[in-house]
């Protein structure tokens, strides 16, 4: 099943689980009388995971159906039926995980085994311990805050305002006292009923990690990179160290323009900049201001795509149309009737829905949907293009056996969508015919055109990084429900340099106004996405012969490309994330570099356009 930016499901990184009948459970009994008995072989280690495969993979198909019908139909009824189908997929899960750690140490394991075993022992997003009624109790609450953030409601001028609306009316509305109203009524009303809910789930889920020999959930989450945990926390930190320099002259740049706008009262010369002024609800991607922010002249792009689908009378439809004539052109076979038959594009009128992106695998072979509330404008256009990417990456691995039924990180598949769509130029425009040959910006606007993109891409990175730096925290008891609100305020400041529009009350708990939080999705995922969409998007322009400055290129129609990127995504999780990438772009390192490649002529530009103003907050 495994859903990509799906929720209160996800309390299993592995899709699945479940299915405990009590055969099964004699099974199980039967197992373990042979381990006390005799040393366990690698024969039997692989006899184990080969069945516990097939017990996920079935668990898996059932379980996603009630997921889905319970994120797109939010009642009592569904949060009851998704949250057995959880605890089921939690016991089946934590039992596997238990006893794949006793077959770690068997000697003679294949590497494919060890890996598969590691898999089962650290793939879980929210484990409970053995402990009677621990896994539903977690399930119950998982479930109920997922729910909590689908129904959620904040108020504009007073009247309720559902989360997709108010999500874009944070996008286009430029007035300071109906932003603050926004910002605050959606975090005063989401975030702050979910705290003891949320701490209470985070001790259960840490027991789990516990009894199977990780340090806390965070420990666990940091095993799934093909490197000891403590080395993936310095990897993040060093990349975020060579990107930094960037982040920073941007913030500058753009708290200066947002003080031209609003004056002193609103946004001050100096300090942080005022979250709810950013374009954006979480202030994590600011392209919808740059109107606010585009220089004379070079910054007079001339168009602007929420603008170019309405004019071209662009629906939903059209829109995911769109996307997946971007995978055709790269050679992938068109997307199966049934993802138009089940997918779920826009807001149900008559009732209750998560809204947050999502892609959804739900049979793990062909049965691939998007869940989404696509409104006609430019973010939801790119959306569509990281959905969609989940869902080819999903197709291309499905001759994988389960355990290799995922990204080669999460980082790789939540970038997949993301590369294609950085590829979206406006050449690309003209060629489906969304932008007339006439207003294809020259070579003196390029300085716009990376400016644009450095509002959602750049602006992104500190985010991307701190809201599991705050989840790490709160996972190894450095931040405790007393300072949940405090840490997460600070951590916004320390990253972003932003600070709420409002002061929080006692009571606060901003974090749970973030999907993620509520939906337990982790994030470091689209930090690391935000780096090597970059590094995928050169490696496929250099393959596709590209030689002018690397935004203009466009891989769109490049069967080569196409080939390539197949060659990697059909891996799947089956080898360590590093093969994946070097058969990609030929390097077996994350890093920045291609990012800052791509943005190096407006950095220069930022730096002369600060100098002499006081950076940095
Ligand atoms: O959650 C998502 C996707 C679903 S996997 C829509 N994203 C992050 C977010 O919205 O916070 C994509 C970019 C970052
Ligand atoms: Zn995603």
């Amino acid at each position: 099943m495994r859903k990509f930016g799906k929720t209160a499901a996800s309390v299993l990184a592995l899709a699945s689980v479940a299915m405990a009948a009590p055969a099964m459970a004699k099974h199980h009994e039967n197992d373990d009388k042979k381990m006390e008995e005799t040393a366990p072989t690698a024969q039997d280690a692989e006899k184990f995971v080969a069945k516990a495969e097939k017990k996920l993979f079935d668990y898996s198909v059932e379980a996603s159906k009630v997921y889905w019908i319970n994120s797109t139909y939010i009642t009592q009824d569904t949060d009851a039926l998704a949250a057995a189908a959880g605890a089921e997929g939690t016991e089946l899960s934590v039992n596997l995980a238990l006893k794949a750690a006793k077959y770690a140490d068997v000697a003679g394991l294949s590497p494919e085994t060890k890996r598969k075993l590691d898999k089962l022992r650290g793939g879980i997003v929210l484990p409970a311990p053995t402990t009677e009624g621990a896994a539903t109790e977690l399930n119950e609450i998982a479930t109920k805050l997922n729910s909590a953030y689908g129904k959620g409601m904040g108020t504009l001028e007073g009247k309720p305002i559902n989360g997709s609306d108010i999500e874009a009316a944070m996008g286009t509305n430029r007035n300071p006292d109906q932003l603050k109203e926004m910002w605050e009524s959606w975090h005063n009303q989401v975030g702050a009923p979910m705290k003891d809910d949320y701490a209470r789930m985070v001790g259960i889920a840490n027991e789990g990690a516990k009894e199977l020999g990780f340090k806390d959930v965070g420990a666990m989450w940091r095993s799934g990179y093909d490197m000891p945990a403590d080395d993936f926390a310095a990897l993040t930190e060093t990349l975020w160290q060579e990107v930094k320099p960037l982040y920073d002259e941007l913030h500058c740049y753009t708290r200066d323009k947002l003080n031209e706008k609003y004056g002193d009262d609103v946004q001050p010369e100096s300090g942080p900049i005022r979250a709810d002024l950013l374009g954006n609800m979480w202030a994590q991607e600011w392209g919808n201001i740059y109107e606010i922010v585009a220089p004379e002249g070079a910054g007079d792009i001339g168009f602007d795509v929420t603008e170019l689908l309405t004019e071209k009378d662009y629906d939903p439809i059209k829109m995911v149309k769109a996307g997946e004539g971007f995978f055709s052109s790269l050679g992938f076979e068109p997307l199966p009737e049934t993802f138009y038959e089940r997918s779920q594009f826009v807001k149900p009128q008559d009732r209750d829905v998560v809204c947050h992106a999502s892609a959804w695998n739900i049979d793990n072979v062909d049965d691939i949907r998007i869940k989404m509330c696509i409104k006609v404008n430019g973010d939801d256009f790119t959306t569509i293009h990281h959905e969609l990417g989940h869902n080819y990456y999903q197709r291309a691995y499905n001759q994988k056996s389960y355990l290799h039924l995922d990204g080669a990180n999460d980082g790789f598949h939540e970038a997949i969508g993301d590369a294609i769509a950085l590829s979206m130029t406006p050449e690309y425009l003209v060629q489906i015919d969304l932008l007339d040959e006439s207003q294809v910006p020259s070579a003196d606007k390029d300085i716009g055109l990376l400016l644009r993109q450095a509002m959602d891409k750049v602006a992104f990175l500190p985010f991307g990084l701190l809201v599991d730096r705050w989840r790490w925290g709160v996972f190894d008891g450095s931040i405790t429900p007393d300072t949940y609100n405090q840490a997460w305020t600070d951590l916004r400041r320390q990253y972003q340099g932003i600070t709420p529009p409002v002061d929080r009350p006692a009571d606060a708990f901003d974090p749970g106004a973030k999907y993620h939080i509520p939906g337990n999705t982790p994030y470091t995922r689209y930090f690391l996405a935000r780096i090597l969409q970059f590094q995928f998007y050169k490696a496929a322009c250099d393959a596709a012969g590209w030689e002018g400055p690397l935004h203009r290129c466009s891989f769109y129609g490049n069967e080569e490309v196409g080939k390539r990127l197949n060659a990697m995504l059909e891996m799947g999780a089956s080898k360590p994330w590093p093969d994946a990438l070097e058969a990609f772009t030929g390097t077996r390192e994350m890093s920045g570099k291609a990012l800052t490649e791509y943005f190096a002529p407006l950095q220069g530009w930022l730096k002369e356009q600060n100098k002499g103003k006081s950076c940095g907050w």
